[in-house]
């Protein structure tokens, strides 16, 4: 069977409570669509335990990448040379990191030892930006952080950029491949509801071909997951 979930942030309560409700195989996968760190204080917490589980495939999140471009230097030693390496666009990426939610992380991270950091460094570097994934139903989906921005049915996947994986907000109205199903994070459900003067939920929105899966665990929502054998919803509040 495969299982996803996204935008965890920090929330290693529920993704314990959602691993004991969903009870992996050795052959089934979940794949978490990123986001897993940041709001909430455990994201380190849920990162160590996504690289202790073989049924747990990362893609990448826009808080995961933030944490790429900046653990290598505040790793280092401050020394004359680490100064000069903090210009002014790393001590950007380092407060928009701060501004959406990165501080719980960076505190953890100092809790850590630097084998843990450099661990969570190397798991975090080798995720993918997408995944696809095809059941025995014959149903066939793509699976990113934020959906596909720049879409043109025709552009093979190796030619969007990182940031029309990570930065996305797609526009639930809007088709993107007939033969597979889009699923992706990012951008909680209510605000895409709102946006869509639907009434206010922090479920699974599935409009067509796209299917929407944050539900606002990092904003006091919930943990969402959806069985991509079953198109089953599974909640942990
Ligand atoms: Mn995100």
């Amino acid at each position: 069977m495969f299982f996803v979930c996204s935008d965890i942030h920090g929330r290693y309560d529920r993704y314990t409570a959602l691993l004991e409700k969903i009870d992996l195989r050795p052959s089934d996968r979940l794949y978490v669509l990123g986001d897993s760190i940041d709001r909430g204080s455990d994201g380190c917490k849920v990162l160590l335990a996504m690289m202790r589980c073989p049924q747990v495939v990362p893609i990448l999140g826009n808080h995961e990448l933030y944490l790429a471009l900046c653990l290598p230097w505040l790793m280092q030693e401050v020394t004359e040379q680490s100064i000069e390496e903090l210009d002014d666009s790393r001590l950007a990426v380092l407060q928009e990191w701060i501004a959406n939610g990165g501080g719980p992380t960076l505190r953890a991270l100092r809790a850590l030892s630097i084998e843990e950091r450099q661990a969570i460094l190397e798991y975090v570097r080798e995720m993918e930006l997408y995944a696809e994934v095809e059941v025995e139903a014959g149903r066939k989906f793509l699976l990113s952080h934020a959906g596909v921005d720049h879409f043109s049915p025709d552009k093979p996947l190796e030619d969007y950029e990182l940031a029309d994986f990570l930065f996305c907000r797609p526009d639930p109205a809007q088709t993107f491949w007939p033969d597979r199903y889009l699923i992706y994070g990012h951008t909680p459900t209510s605000l895409l509801r709102a946006r869509m003067g639907l009434p206010l939920s922090d479920e699974i929105l599935r409009c067509g071909r796209q299917i929407a899966i944050d539900c606002g665990c990092g904003f006091d929502g919930k943990l969402g997951c959806l069985c991509l054998d079953t198109m089953e919803e599974i909640y942990v509040e």
